[in-house]
Order: structure tokens, then C-alpha cells, then sequence
């Protein structure tokens, strides 16, 4: 964390400031510094008339008593007592103004492509919630949801939660056994996949790798299955009495529904994320704050109005596609883009493409993709009409000022302010951040707080300082309620570090003059690896299924386009001799059980590793052998002379 601390500062030395356009300011739902510090300061001083007021622009079907419960802290409760369904929210209360406008427009990686308006989308959910409920799926079960991008899983998301159920996204890319993981957790009765979904070119046998992950997962009664087409069938195997075509279950449900009236503190969603154990937590979303940060951010950080065209590149499986793809703009009656595809199929431009035949307005893209983009070369953005945008955003890692300004310049054209903007699968929605017609911006910088966040940076003992452990003082909206089935481990681990007065957020921070955060990345051994949270515990549990594996090391490096890249680093059992078909094997392991972009950049095969008296693997010192480094301190070793030969097998691999 130095190195990057100390490149940091160099950027904070160096940084110039941005301002938003006169003609942005203008049309923006915010307009001046003045007018966001007075709400800053209202939504620190007084939280509750703040928060009230933003939650009197949804709709509820009983108020609340109280708007925020501290009594028994950490387990905050917000808008105790109310009652309100976030499908009825996005959904139906457009229904009369908004009705005929495009709610969705998709488009599938072979060209496929389907409009739903608000009226349609709505008629589909309900569609999907009464076949839900046909299959006996009720308030407060568990329901697994395994999709390629399509509409379906924004209609399948929505009904879910239109019936009260909980819903457990599973990113596309995860592979059996962090299927498996998920289901036994969270004890899911029903999951819902499909036939197949596409990438490069390539089906994605998503039914068959359900098959196998739910096998000996004992909760599940159905799985319901969805043809990736509407007049065909991709090769998959069903089984009697437990699996249903989606297409012939759902003939002549209803369109209407009455959405479940839920509690604000009712569970909406669970989703997993890489924790320090080897396995995943399932950080727990509640209704009503949930709902209420979700709007609020999308219509200030993005500035969404109805008439945008809004495009979020995040999948729906992690959480910048749940707060960001499905709810937060459909509360604002935007129009959202989906698109299932990568964005180099059939060619470079694919994703220029998009945004020149949809007139995208507003894009939000993670920094390993904008630096892909940089790579590819600017002619493929060149080659498209881009002047519908007017606003960027980026999320998932700190993102470097070169990548900041080519996208300002080469897909902004010096015209879109750029909110960089930092949170978090526990956090449910953005925290820290630029606000477009407002903040001066400085490229690597996340700026300032949102409304109601109290952030500060600081030491292990809690002394504010300007590097350090970024922390957050006060509860918010839409925070994590808890970890599925661990509320001990949510007590500790989020609120232990200075006896529940913070948040712990494991990121590291600095601040500069102007009170700007400054986000450098996980202080604990969760590894970025383009945008995704990957746990090295969970790597290093998985490898060893490998009979030749006797223990490992993984560590995140800085990598050019993925921001971070894993190495691994591995002691081979007695009798063992390190080889490419090993290599090979160990990484079939991790690609067939976790998913592919777990994937290490390199396999090292040593004799030992770098550990202090304690036992403790020293992974600063490997990060230091596979960045170049000189090494730091090594007189804490238990034997020094392990990291020579280390250095020497790094250099050979
Ligand atoms: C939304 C999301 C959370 C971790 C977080 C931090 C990193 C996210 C960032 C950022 C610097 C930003 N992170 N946004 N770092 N600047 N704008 O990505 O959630 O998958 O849970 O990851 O991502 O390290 O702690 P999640």
C-alpha cells in the first residue's frame, strides 16, 4: 500500500481541477456548490427530516414512524414501520405518465434486440411473478438467479422482489462450485437460468453448469429455465418433476399483480462478495433504505431525468448492476440500455455502436474497460457518432488519470463531466463522488461525500489523518443490514475496528487541501482484479483440490489493464515437479470451480514461502519480488533465505 500511497501523492502534487460546462450546469438537477452544501449539511445535522423528504418522492403503502432506529446498534433500521415494494416503485408508479415510454432496450450479442416500454416491462414482470408464484415460490424464500444479460433478468429480478422473495443474483461468469457456495448459503428453493447465453461468439452452457452446481444442494425444488431465444431450444438436459421451461409455465399467467406491500426493513436482495475467508459472505440489502439510496444517487450523480438514455456496462450479477442496471434508473423512469455481449464481438467498436444507435446519454463503465478502449486505439470511438453523451461514470477500482482523461476527451469530447465514483457491495449504493454540475473534478479522485456520508481517514487507533483506513461515521439508507446467517461476523468485521463508532470500509485512503478522497485500494488481502473482488483465501483453498498442491500463496500485482493481476504463488507435495501440463491443470481447477477471471497471470512453483515466526505468509515481500522492488524489511522472516530462491523461480517462470 505505500507504493500506491506514494503515487498517490505525486498525483495529488500534480492534479489539476475540472469544472462542469455552463451548458451542463444549466439543465442539472443540481446546480451550484452552495445549494449541495446546504443539503450536505442538512443531510449530516438532521438525517431524518433529509432522508424523509427524498423518501416522500417514492411511493408507500403505509408511512413510517421513524426514519432512522439507532437503538441497537450496528443494526440500524430505516423508515421503521413503512411499508412499499420496489417493483410497485419502478414499475407501476410510471405507469400513468410514463407508460408508453421505452422502460428497457436490449440487445443480445448475435444482433437480437427488444424494446419493452414501462407498460410492457410491467405487464412481464407480473407475467413472471404469477408463474413464480405457481411454482409455489412465496415471501421470504430464497431464489437463485443465473442469466446472461438479457431482459429476463431484469424481469426476473423485479418480480422477485414483486413477490416479496429474496433474490441472489450469480454472476454469469462464476463457475460450479461458486454456484454451489451461493445455493447452500442462502438455502434457495428455486433458481432461475437458461438455455445458454452468449460470448464471443461462443454459447455459454449456463443450464448445465447449474446442473452441476446444485448437485447436493437440497433446497432446491425447481429450476426454471428460460430459452435464451424465443423459437429455440440450445442444447440442454432437463430433468423431470424439477426443471420448467419458462415458455410453457408461464402460458396464460396473468399480466397483473398485485405487488407484495413489504416492510422497509423486509430483505430485498442477498449477494455474495469475496471476503477474507475462503468463502463468499452474503451481504444483506433491506426494501425501503435500499430503494431510497438507489433513487437518490442515480438522479443526482447521474443526473438522470426521464428523457435520458441511461447505459451501465456492469452485469446484473454484481452490485453495480443491481443498484445501477435495474433499480436506480427504472425508480428515476429512465430508459435502460442492457447489452449481453463483450465489447470487442464481432469487432472493437461494438460498444461505440451501441451508444451512436440508442443515443445514449449517460455511460457508466468500470477503468479496466476505459483502458482496454485506450489500448484498442482511438479509431474505433472516432468511427462512431458519440455527441448524444453528457455525462461518464466509472466504478469498481481506482481508476488512473491517464485512462480519466482519454475518456474525457476521446469519448467525451471535452463535453461530459466524469464522476468517479466510489462504494461498495455492503455500502448498496454510491458514497463517495463527484456531483456533475457541481464538483471541480480532479482525474483519480472519487472527490467528496454524498449526501449523508460521513467519511474520514484513519489510523489503526482511530486519529483522523490524511493516509490511512478510509471509514465512514455514520449509518446510511441503503448500508448492509448484515452477512446472511453471520451477524457476528458483520458486528466485528464492519464495526469492530473502533468499537462501532465507523464503518470499516478495508479500503486505504488519503485526502488532500481541498478535503478530496483520494481511493488507493484494499488493505486487506482482497485482490481487484478488473473491476471484480477476488478473495486469494478462496484461490488458495480451491487449489489445493489439486492432488500435487500442498499450499499456496495468490497476491495482486498492478496490472497494466485489469488494474490488478493475481500471481500465484505454489509449494507442490513431496514428489512433485513443477510443469506447463501442471500449470495448466491447476488453472482448469480455478476456471472450472470459481470462474475464468479468477485466472492467475503466472504460476510460480517454489520450495517454500516467505513466512514470519508466527506462520504468517509475508505478502508484501512476494509483491515486492513480482513487482521488481527492491525488498522491504526481511528480518521478521522465520528464514530469510527463502525469498532468494523465490526471486530466482519468479525470474524463470
Ligand atoms: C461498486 C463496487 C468494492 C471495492 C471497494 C474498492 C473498489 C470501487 C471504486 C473503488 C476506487 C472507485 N472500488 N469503486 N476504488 N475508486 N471509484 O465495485 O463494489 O464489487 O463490492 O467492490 O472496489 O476497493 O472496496 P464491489
Amino acid at each position: 500500500m505505500e507504493v500506491e500511497a506514494e503515487q498517490t501523492r505525486n498525483l495529488i502534487h500534480h492534479s489539476h481541477k475540472y469544472a462542469p460546462s455552463a451548458s451542463f450546469v444549466e439543465q442539472a438537477n443540481l446546480k451550484s456548490f452552495e445549494e449541495y452544501k446546504r443539503l450536505y449539511d442538512e443531510s449530516i445535522n438532521s438525517p431524518e427530516t433529509f432522508w424523509g423528504r427524498v423518501a416522500s418522492e417514492l411511493h408507500w403503502f403505509n408511512p413510517w414512524s421513524q426514519v432512522l432506529d439507532s437503538s441497537d446498534k450496528p443494526f440500524f433500521k430505516w423508515f421503521v414501520g413503512a411499508q412499499t415494494n420496489l417493483a410497485y416503485n419502478c414499475l407501476d408508479r410510471h405507469l400513468e405518465l410514463h407508460g408508453d415510454k421505452i422502460a428497457l432496450i436490449y440487445e443480445g450479442e448475435p444482433g437480437d434486440r427488444l424494446t419493452y416500454t414501462y407498460r410492457q416491462l410491467h405487464e412481464e414482470t407480473c407475467k413472471f411473478a404469477n408463474t413464480l408464484l405457481h411454482l409455489g415460490v412465496r415471501k421470504g424464500d430464497r431464489v437463485a438467479i443465473y442469466l446472461p444479460l438479457v431482459a429476463e433478468s431484469v424481469i426476473s429480478i423485479l418480480a422477485v422482489a414483486r413477490i416479496g422473495a429474496i433474490h441472489n443474483v450469480i454472476f454469469g461468469g462464476f463457475a460450479v462450485d461458486s454456484i454451489k457456495g451461493r445455493i447452500l448459503d442462502s438455502t434457495a428453493k428455486l433458481i432461475i437460468t437458461s438455455d445458454g447465453g452468449y460470448r464471443r461468439g461462443r454459447v455459454i452452457p449456463l443450464k448445465d453448469l447449474v446442473d452441476e452446481g446444485v448437485d447436493g444442494c437440497p433446497s432446491v425444488e425447481k429450476i426454471l429455465v428460460i430459452r435464451r431465444h424465443p423459437d429455440r431450444q440450445l442444447p440442454c438436459k432437463m430433468q423431470e418433476g424439477r426443471d420448467v421451461w419458462y415458455h410453457e409455465v408461464s402460458q396464460g399467467k396473468s399480466l397483473s399483480h398485485e405487488a407484495q406491500h413489504m416492510d422497509a426493513e423486509d430483505m430485498l436482495f442477498l449477494l455474495y462478495t469475496s471476503g477474507t475467508t475462503g468463502s463468499p459472505k452474503g451481504i444483506v440489502h433491506t426494501t425501503g433504505g435500499y430503494m431510497v439510496g438507489a433513487y437518490l444517487t442515480c438522479k443526482i450523480v447521474f443526473d438522470l431525468k426521464p428523457h435520458d438514455i441511461y447505459w451501465c456496462t456492469a452485469d446484473v450479477g454484481w452490485i453495480t448492476g443491481h443498484t445501477y442496471v435495474v433499480y436506480g434508473p427504472l425508480l428515476n423512469a429512465t430508459t435502460v440500455v442492457i447489452f449481453e455481449g463483450a465489447p470487442d464481438w464481432p469487432d472493437k467498436a461494438r460498444f461505440w455502436d451501441i451508444i451512436e444507435r440508442y443515443s445514449v446519454s449517460v455511460f457508466y463503465t468500470a477503468p479496466t474497460a476505459i483502458r482496454t478502449f485506450m489500448k484498442w486505439g482511438d479509431e474505433f470511438p472516432n468511427s462512431k457518432n458519440l455527441s448524444s453523451l453528457r455525462l461518464l461514470g466509472s466504478v469498481g477500482e481506482p481508476i488512473n488519470p491517464e485512462a480519466w482523461l482519454w475518456y474525457r476527451t476521446v469519448i467525451g469530447h471535452d463535453n461530459c463531466p466524469i464522476v468517479d465514483t466510489w462504494w461498495q457491495t455492503e455500502t448498496g449504493s454510491i458514497l463517495i463522488t463527484p456531483i456533475p454540475g457541481v464538483t471541480l473534478t480532479k482525474p483519480g479522485s472519487a472527490t467528496l461525500p454524498f449526501f449523508g456520508i460521513e467519511p474520514a481517514v484513519l489510523t489503526e487507533t482511530g486519529e483522523v489523518t490524511d493516509y490511512g483506513s478510509l471509514a465512514i461515521k455514520k449509518p446510511w439508507p441503503s448500508m448492509l443490514r448484515g452477512i446472511y446467517g453471520n451477524q457476528e461476523r458483520y458486528k466485528q468485521g464492519y464495526w469492530g475496528m473502533w468499537e462501532g463508532k465507523y464503518y470499516y470500509t478495508s479500503d486505504g485512503a488519503l485526502t488532500d487541501e481541498d478535503g478530496y478522497f483520494w481511493i488507493i485500494g484494499r488493505l486487506d488481502d482482497i485482490v481487484n482484479v478488473a473491476g471484480h473482488r477476488v478473495s486469494t483465501a478462496e484461490l488458495e483453498g480451491v487449489v489445493l483440490e489439486h492432488h500435487s498442491v500442498a499450499e499456496s500463496a495468490f497476491i495482486g500485482i498492478h496490472h497494466d489493464i485489469k488494474g490488478q493481476g493475481l500471481i500465484a504463488f505454489i509449494i507442490l507435495r513431496q514428489g512433485n515437479v513443477g510443469s506447463p501440463k501442471l500449470k495448466q491443470e491447476i488453472n482448469e481447477i480455478i476456471g472450472k470451480k470459481l470462474g475464468k477471471f479468477e485466472l492467475p497471470e503466472k504460476i510460480v512453483f517454489v520450495n517454500d514461502l516467505p513466512k514470519t515466526r508466527s506462520g504468517k505468509i509475508m505478502r508484501r515481500l512476494l509483491r515486492d519480488v513480482a513487482e521488481g522492488r527492491p525488498l522491504g524489511n526481511t528480518t521478521t522472516l522465520a528464514d530469510p533465505s527463502v525469498i532468494d530462491h523465490i526471486v530466482e523461480e519468479f525470474k524463470l517462470s
